[in-house]
């Protein structure tokens, strides 16, 4: 397969954090692809945590050295990496800050499946304590280095809540009207109040108190990317070796909605829809994640300009819905279990994603041949898979029960 060489008109710089992640990796790739100089930090704690779980990939991820050299021969690029534990080793940070001197970091690197953060105590502590404190030392190191870098991080569309009072979920920001203690009415706008659903969730909403203060005291440029639920596995880059495979996670902590649903149906294992389905969720297709954190870094909010959000998110589906379209597709069957999760049963979402389309995001939206090729990188390695892992044990309160199927 041939490498589309992209160019762009300014070469910059880029520290990916959490580059060797689902959706790092393939960031990493793109940005370096587009003629951007990449540098990967990471701690591997991904990985680690696979130990941890004894749950696998799906696919065959090879370790960062092997991904490098393999991206340098197909490519002819060079992606520098450093193993650093942003969250522990803050002097570090800072000294590569001032070695590397990025126009931009792109912020992946945090603890982020909602029930791995609800398995226990010992969970919801790490998560808390890692993800904040990479965000908060990501940025007391740019504004100690004096640098004008521009942060790009990953946040959720689970800061919202999902529910929507009957209106469409602005981009970050609530216009709201006040009364004065003389009656007037003043208009403002307000961050959109939170409404978290798991403790992964509580801290991106901290971090965009983090975001806002920094933003305010230092003047940094923050770009928060408010992303929905990302599937598919694949981009462009990935896709040209085989050694350069993204993560596909299936089990019960880390697979999300849809891959779980496709690859459930890809190895004959039942649908686990939670509840009756009701949910609904915002969605990403991981090409359109890569693509919009380019265009993200192509459109920096300006100096003094307040933090910029944008909803990363092309279409909204009912959790039962996206059963019953997999299931058609492959014929597998539904298993209706346990809901492990305390959320409402039922819920409608409308979301605004007009920013990302005015920047030129053109939505690659659900449609079988993408379901399709989601299935097929399922069935090449479902022998891989350890059913075992695939439901969902991790529980909101110690009441519940695990997600698993009748006689699984
Ligand atoms: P991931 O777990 O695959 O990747 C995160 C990476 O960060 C891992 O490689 C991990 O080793 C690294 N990391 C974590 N803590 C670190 C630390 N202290 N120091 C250095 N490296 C550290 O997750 P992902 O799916 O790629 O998600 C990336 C980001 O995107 C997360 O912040 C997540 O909240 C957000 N997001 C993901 C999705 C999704 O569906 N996957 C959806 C919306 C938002
Ligand atoms: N669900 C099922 N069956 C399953 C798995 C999940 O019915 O087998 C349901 C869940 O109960 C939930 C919905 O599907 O209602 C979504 O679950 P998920 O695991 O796909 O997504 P979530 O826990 O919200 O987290 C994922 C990512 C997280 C990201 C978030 C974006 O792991 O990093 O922040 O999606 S969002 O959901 O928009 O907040």
């Amino acid at each position: 397969m041939d490498l589309e060489r992209k160019h762009v008109q300014t070469k910059k710089k880029i520290i990916v954090l959490g580059g060797d992640g689902f959706c790092g990796w393939p960031t990493s790739l793109h940005l370096s692809n587009m003629g951007h100089d990449v540098v990967i930090i990471d701690n591997l704690s991904r990985r680690n945590i696979d130990n941890e779980l004894e749950a696998e990939s799906l696919t065959p991820i090879q370790p960062m050295g092997t991904r490098l050299k393999v991206w340098e021969e197909v490519a002819g690029k060079k992606i520098d990496f450093i193993n650093l534990d942003i969250a522990e080793e803050y002097d570090d940070l800072l000294k590569t800050l001032h070695t590397e001197k990025p126009d931009v970091i792109v912020h992946f690197a945090e603890q982020r499946s909602a029930p791995y953060s609800m398995k226990s105590p010992k969970h919801k502590r790490y998560t808390v304590n890692n993800n904040i404190n990479t965000t908060h030392n990501v940025l007391c190191a740019i504004a100690e280095s004096g640098l004008d870098i521009h942060l790009v991080h990953l946040g959720t569309m689970g800061v919202y809540g999902y529910g929507t009072a009957g209106m469409k979920i602005p981009e970050g920001y609530l216009d709201i009207e006040v009364k004065t203690e003389t009656g007037e009415r003043i208009e403002q706008q307000i961050l959109y109040p939170t409404n978290p659903g798991s403790i992964y969730h509580m801290t991106k909403t901290q971090d965009q108190l983090l975001f806002h203060y920094y933003n305010k005291n230092d003047g940094l440029r923050i770009t928060d990317l408010h992303q929905g639920i990302v599937w598919g596995t694949n981009t462009e880059e990935t896709k040209l070796d085989e050694r350069l495979i993204n993560r596909f996670d299936y089990d019960g902590d880390y697979g999300t909605v849809l891959n779980r649903f496709l690859m459930q149906a890809a190895v004959g294992y039942p649908i686990t829809v939670h509840g009756t389905g009701g949910q609904t969720r915002a969605f990403i297709h991981i090409q359109d994640t890569v693509r919009c954190i380019e265009l993200a870094i192509e459109n920096p909010p300006q100096i003094e300009e307040r933090v910029m959000i944008f909803n990363q998110m092309t279409e909204t589906h009912r959790v039962n819905d996206l059963a019953k379209l997999v299931s058609e597709l492959s014929g597998g069957e539904i298993a209706y279990v346990s809901n492990p999760r305390k959320e409402a049963p039922e819920n409608d979402l409308h979301v605004k994603n007009d920013l990302f389309l005015s920047k030129g995001l053109n939505p690659t939206t659900l449609e079988a041949g993408l379901l399709q090729e989601v299935t097929e990188v399922a069935q090449k390695y479902a022998y891989r898979a350890d059913f075992s892992k695939i439901p969902a044990k991790s529980t909101w309160t110690k009441e519940q029960q695990p997600g698993i199927p009748e006689g699984e």
